[in-house]
């Protein structure tokens, strides 16, 4: 069975930057996935007392082991937010990177059959404690270290049910066009992260409601974020970006064919 997009679908992602393909995991694969997940919390946690802690606006992270963790703002009990890759703490998590579910619709998004992982980001968003994100685009983190920034595409997987109530994930519609976009000037150390909002307009805003098993193709220019989970359920997800073949990862610098 193959997964590659349709003409239709990748007009779609060209014009709207983004693509929703709902309940392409079963509920037995996410709950499989779900314990994945922890398994490389608590892996993560552990290893995080051997790494280097610095704050950044006053949030805490730790490099470890060419892993970024990012703890929630203002959580004296060392809350994860962010686990940056993810792919290398478990099996399946990393047998997913390979799933065609996932990588047939990116050989069509980079319209090439090899390609490799770029990198990979479980993202926790616990209940009533887990804090948003701000809008962005990932490309300007990105355009120093890849050779490859406008062939990023990334694959938002969600593992929980998600709606505004837990912080569900948002794009600005069509705001990839423009390539990397100016930062905010706030005089904050991350501020420069977060797009200006003099070059989005937020009413075309899309909210995903989505079940959990969903998928959300995106691109790396478009302008994306999410509220807070204020709920009393989880919202987790694990964000997997891939580039063309051969090329380095993120953080670690190995390359990851996929086959
Ligand atoms: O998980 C989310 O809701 C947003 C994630 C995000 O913006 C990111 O990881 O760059």
């Amino acid at each position: 069975m193959s997964y590659f997009l349709s003409k239709e679908e990748s007009n779609f992602y060209e014009d709207e930057g983004y693509l929703v393909r709902e309940n392409q995991f079963s509920i037995n694969e996410v709950n499989a996935l779900r314990h994945a997940l922890e398994r490389a919390v608590n892996k993560a946690q552990e290893k995080s007392s051997g790494g280097k802690a610095y704050y950044l606006d006053k949030k805490k992270f730790v490099d470890v082991d060419y892993m970024t963790l990012q703890y929630e703002p203002q959580s004296e009990d060392n809350i994860l937010k962010v686990i940056e890759p993810a792919h290398f703490l478990d099996k399946e998590l990393y047998s997913l990177t390979q799933d065609t579910r996932i990588t047939d619709p990116v050989r069509s998004i980079l319209e090439e059959d090899e390609i490799s992982l770029w990198t990979d980001k479980l993202n926790l968003k616990r209940p009533g404690r887990g804090s948003g994100f701000g809008w962005h685009q990932d490309s300007p983190y990105w355009v120093h270290d890849s050779n490859n920034v406008d062939l990023l595409p990334n694959v938002y997987l969600s593992l929980d049910n998600a709606d505004e109530n837990n912080g569900c994930f948002r794009v600005i519609r069509a705001s990839h066009k423009e390539g990397c976009l100016p930062g905010t000037s706030n005089g904050t150390q991350l501020g420069g992260f977060y797009t200006d909002p003099n070059y989005f307009n937020e009413a075309d805003a899309v909210d995903f409601n989505i079940k959990a098993g969903s998928l959300v193709f995106f691109n790396q220019h478009i302008v994306h974020g999410s509220g807070p989970n204020l709920s009393d359920q989880q919202r987790r997800a694990y964000i997997i970006t891939y580039q063309p073949k051969d090329q380095p990862m993120l953080k670690s610098g190995m390359v990851n064919n996929i086959n």
